[in-house]
């Protein structure tokens, strides 16, 4: 087995946070995203100031610090807790005698490790060389020395040609080629729309049970061909979309969306080549923001979530609050809104079932029917795809009373008594 890298996690506690709590809170996801990069942490440096630095990100004093530091503790790599500026990143490395990487290099390092399907694949790739194509002149050493090391992985673990002009080109090439699956994506999603069938999206920070809550959906569907969805405790443990039909025991239906799970100061680059398959939240009938109410920092996350639906433009759609993994939290949440849940242990996943009918379906009609005895079809068709609350056989036919969505009941106006 590699030994693992070992490194040095540097921070700046400027005030670009509200409190020392939340500095300290990102400098443990900084941990957190180290551990999921297959890094040994062997310690922290940390530094108060107002501001940034804008040449070294760090005082020199400390960058001296640093160094020494790196010279007598056989530290392989130094990553710092901010997207270092491509001057930042080649200032430092002037100074410090190893590796120097930055949080958005770990976070798309955990994404291209996890990327599975081609459209993932592409984002991860796109997100990278956008990152790489201001910092060649730095990283150029690491990249060719260092294939295979954090920083320098590729979808397909490429060796990536370093010419400015050819990353560019390469860019374009692979924009196209997600254009080609996005549109696929567009498509899919106006049909649905054309179905009118409402689509709810999972949506919060990594590891909040988002694909575990969609999983709980799916035991409770009549539909069994839905396969379950991947979980798992890492992080970013789901990068790829995925939709899912529901259909409840009174035949109301809908989709649900699990993506991609969310972090502090998440690559602008990788929101924006993740666009396309965001776009399938932003255009949700309803957005269920699932938080892990076990972790202490949860308030945090919640914002962290917030700032990124903001980021995407989410304005106008609603918002439900999930308190998931309420089996593990150690103090009651307090909050008035949303409802607490555990996914795993299928606890009051009922309510949330009932939560979701009435977001979803409050639009839909009841109505009274009369329907002939010779035309015994509509029956069956109402029987599978709508809501029986109550039928009769009379004389005449059968009575029903119905509700469903005025698509489906537009249909059969003739027989409305
Ligand atoms: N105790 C407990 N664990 C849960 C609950 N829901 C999910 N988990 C666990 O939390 C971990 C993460 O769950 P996922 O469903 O993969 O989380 P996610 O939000 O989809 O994560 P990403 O896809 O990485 O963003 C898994 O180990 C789950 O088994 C819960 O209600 N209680
Ligand atoms: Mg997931």
């Amino acid at each position: 087995m590699n030994e693992l890298e070992r490194v040095l996690l540097v921070g700046v506690n400027s005030n670009q946070y509200s409190s020392d709590q939340e500095f300290i809170y990102t400098m443990e996801e900084l941990e957190n995203l180290a551990v999921s990069c297959e890094l040994e942490v062997k310690d922290v440096v940390t530094q108060n100031l107002s501001q940034i630095v804008a040449a070294t990100y760090i005082g020199s004093g400390k960058l001296i610090e640093i160094k020494q530091y790196v010279l007598s503790d056989e530290i392989d790599t130094v990553v710092f807790n901010d997207e270092l500026t491509p001057t930042q990143l080649r200032n430092i490395q002037e100074e410090i005698p190893c590796k120097v990487i930055d949080r958005t290099t770990l976070i798309l390092d955990i994404f291209a490790r996890r990327a599975k399907t081609k459209e993932a694949i592409l984002q991860v790739e796109i997100a990278q060389l956008r990152y790489l194509l201001p910092r060649l002149s730095s990283l150029h050493d690491d990249f060719s020395r260092q294939e295979g090391r954090i920083g320098s992985r590729g979808p397909g673990e490429k060796k990536i040609e370093l010419s400015r002009r050819r990353i560019e080109s390469q860019i374009d090439f692979l924009n196209k080629k997600l254009k080609e699956i996005a549109e696929k994506r567009k498509i899919q999603r106006s049909l649905r729309k054309r179905n009118k069938i409402p689509v709810v999206a999972l949506v919060g920070y990594t590891n909040a049970g988002k694909s575990t809550v969609l999983n709980s959906l799916i035991g409770y569907s009549k539909n069994e061909e839905e396969k379950l969805v991947f979980s798992h405790n890492m992080l970013f443990a789901t990068l790829e979309t995925t939709t899912r039909k529901i259909i409840l025991e009174n035949n109301k239906r809908f989709l649900v969306t699990d993506t991609v799970g969310f972090v502090s100061k998440l690559p602008h680059h990788l929101i924006k080549a993740f666009r396309s398959t965001l776009e399938e939240v932003i255009e949700a009938d309803l957005i269920l923001h699932v938080i892990d109410s076990s972790n202490s920092n949860h308030t945090k996350q919640e914002q962290v979530t917030n700032q990124v639906l903001t980021e995407l433009g989410v304005k106008d759609t609603p918002v439900v609050k999930v308190y998931n993994k309420i089996d593990q939290a150690e103090n009651d949440i307090v909050s008035s809104e949303g409802i607490h849940i555990s996914a795993k242990k299928n606890i009051n996943i009922d309510s949330l079932i009932s939560l979701l009918e009435t977001h979803l379906f409050e639009h839909y009609r009841k109505i009274n029917m009369l329907i002939p005895y010779t035309e015994g079809q509509v029956f069956n068709v109402l029987k599978e795809q709508a809501t029986l609350i109550d039928y009769s056989y009379e004389d005449n036919g059968i009575k029903v009373y119905v509700e469903a969505d005025e698509q489906l009941l537009g249909k059969y106006n003739d027989f409305v008594i």
